[in-house]
């Protein structure tokens, strides 16, 4: 895959000194490709985040990075007047040799962050101080993002996580059945249809108002935050994206969907995919330790439903691509869009049954 592109030109096209070293595959994303760059720099490596943009999704990048830059700017400065440390705790563009914050080969879109370096991004909770902090971090990040200017910011995904649509494009997929895997997965296709109703509860509860439209991340999964290796803190909030109007509802229900479960999000074993309350827990508490003052009380009443929307949309999300033959999110083995939507399922029907507990919990630390 890596061979495909010239990184040793791609990297000469960017703000970067030094000489060129290498540039390795690196992460677990599922939408763009992620390289570790090395330059050096005298007798220093220096080590940078080189990413293509999947412009398939991203259809307008300059627009896309322009958000990325106003947010990462805004963030830096607020860092800076906390007397914090901009490089570390902020994504930080890397701008091309020609101003602009990414690189056109003609073909593929490219763009550089500073690398943030002795942090790790966990695919699963190994320490549940660490989803503590990312709660906090994630919280912290709606705090900052409801002090931005949300009229300067393009929407690059319009209906991302609205339900309905994702329903509506199910529905497609099984009609169409691309690739004849319908018959294959019945009981999946059964257990998201049999939830209709559900697609539809916060999407209409934001045409009412009810819940208030915020400029959100919208994918908030623990390892989109980068947690530092020798304090256990969170360092910063990453993958901006998705940066757009949305609820804290989904940010904090796509975060307990991926983190409350001590399985991968692509388990294939569903006996160890299990919904933990005592990891939720953890969760709510530093979130609302962030948010309490700012988040208003439907947003409260709606986090155990937002959990429960996030993890089901999520799996009809995977089902439909495998339905469609994997063209959205990248697959590393035959079935993974399904073996990942089984996974959401196991842990809708686990939080189904807990609802009530979960709402507990969320009384029990929200100051309103
Ligand atoms: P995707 O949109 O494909 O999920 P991300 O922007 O989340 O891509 O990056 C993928 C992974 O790369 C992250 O989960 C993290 O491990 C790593 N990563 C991304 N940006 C940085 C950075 N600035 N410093 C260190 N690691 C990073
Ligand atoms: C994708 O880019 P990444 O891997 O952080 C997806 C999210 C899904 C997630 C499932 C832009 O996130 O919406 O919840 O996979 N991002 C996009 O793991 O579609
Ligand atoms: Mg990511």
């Amino acid at each position: 895959m890596s061979a495909l592109y010239d990184f040793k030109k791609i990297s000469s096209n960017f703000n970067v000194g030094g000489e060129f070293v290498s540039c390795e595959p690196y992460g677990e994303g599922h939408i763009n490709q992620t390289f570790l760059l090395l330059m050096k720099e005298g007798e220093r490596e220096v080590k940078y985040i080189l990413q293509r943009i999947n412009s398939t999704l991203f259809t307008d990048v300059p627009r896309l990075m322009q958000n990325i830059k106003l947010v990462t700017d805004f963030a830096r400065e607020q860092i800076a007047l906390a007397g914090g440390n901009p490089d570390r705790e902020s994504l930080t563009v890397i701008s091309a040799k020609d101003g602009n914050a990414y690189y056109f080969d003609g073909e593929n879109y490219f763009r550089v962050y500073i690398f943030i370096d002795d942090s790790t991004a966990y695919q699963v909770v190994e320490n549940p101080k660490h989803f503590y902090e990312s709660a906090v971090a994630f919280g912290n990040f709606a705090n900052l993002l409801a002090k931005f200017d949300a009229s300067k910011l393009y929407e690059p995904l319009p209906n991302f996580h609205n339900t309905v649509k994702r329903f509506e494009a199910l529905e497609q997929a099984i009609k169409e059945d691309k690739v004849g895997r319908a018959k294959d997965v019945k009981a999946e296709i059964e257990f998201a249809l049999a939830r209709k109703e559900l697609s539809a509860k916060i999407v209409s509860k934001l045409e009412s108002g009810e819940i208030p439209l915020k400029v959100t991340h919208n994918d908030t999964k623990l390892n989109n935050v980068l947690i530092d290796n020798a304090t256990d803190k969170a360092v910063a909030v990453i993958d901006l994206d998705t940066i757009m109007p949305g609820t804290i509802c989904y940010d904090f229900g796509d975060s307990i969907r991926f983190g409350c479960n001590p399985a991968a999000e692509d388990e294939k074993d569903l006996s160890k995919v299990n919904f933990s309350i005592a990891l939720f827990e953890e969760y709510v508490k530093g979130y609302l330790f962030a948010l309490n003052g700012t988040i208003t009380k439907a947003e409260a009443q709606n986090l155990a439903l937002g959990a429960i929307m996030m993890t089901y949309e999520c799996g009809i999300r995977f089902l439909a691509d495998h339905l469609n033959g994997d063209t959205y999110f990248r697959i590393k083995r035959e079935g993974h869009n399904l073996d990942r939507a089984r996974t959401q399922f196991k842990l809708v029907s686990d939080m189904e049954k807990c609802f009530d507990e979960m709402n507990a919990i969320v009384n029990k630390y929200y100051a309103g």
